[in-house]
């Protein structure tokens, strides 16, 4: 057990259908502290750093133009195992396999819009988080 900072990005099917108060109210409640929050237009170069594990993989270039087509809400989420409850709140990748419940398994239906990400591994979140918040968490 250890208190984690994880990176979430509502992603821009979640920011289109205005889900970006009740996502961020899930993590609040579970008892979750927001670090830090920011909405922004990710660029071609940073949605290919971000996703740079699956580059070469077949959906790669749609990955990088779905994260590019509106607004992302970026958030540093921080609490006790941060990292693995903010998956789990999330729900499967693949929104057919997800739990009612989580996040993609009430508002999502299709996996390659399935409204939110987060970092996978202590390394991960600590790469993702330098990418969104060049400047740092306050
Ligand atoms: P994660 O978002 O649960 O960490 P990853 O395997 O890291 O899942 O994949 C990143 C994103 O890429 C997923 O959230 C999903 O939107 C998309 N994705 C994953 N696998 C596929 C696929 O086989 N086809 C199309 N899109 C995919
Ligand atoms: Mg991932």
């Amino acid at each position: 057990m250890a208190v984690e900072t994880t990176l979430v990005l509502v992603k821009p099917d979640g920011v289109r259908r205005g889900l970006c108060g009740e996502i961020v109210a899930r993590f609040e409640r579970r008892g979750y502290e927001l670090r830090a929050a920011r909405l922004l237009r990710v660029s071609k170069p940073l949605a290919r750093e971000h996703y740079a594990e699956h580059r070469g993989k077949p959906f790669f270039a749609d990955l990088v133009d779905f994260i590019t087509s509106g607004a992302v809400l970026a958030l540093a989420v921080r609490g006790e195992d941060a990292i693995a409850g903010v998956r789990g709140l999330m729900g499967a990748t693949n929104p057919a396999d997800s739990a009612p419940g989580t996040i993609r398994g009430d508002l999502a239906t299709l996996l390659s819009e399935n409204v939110v990400h987060g970092s996978d591994s202590r390394k991960s979140a600590r790469r993702e988080l330098q990418l969104f918040f060049p400047d740092g968490l306050v």
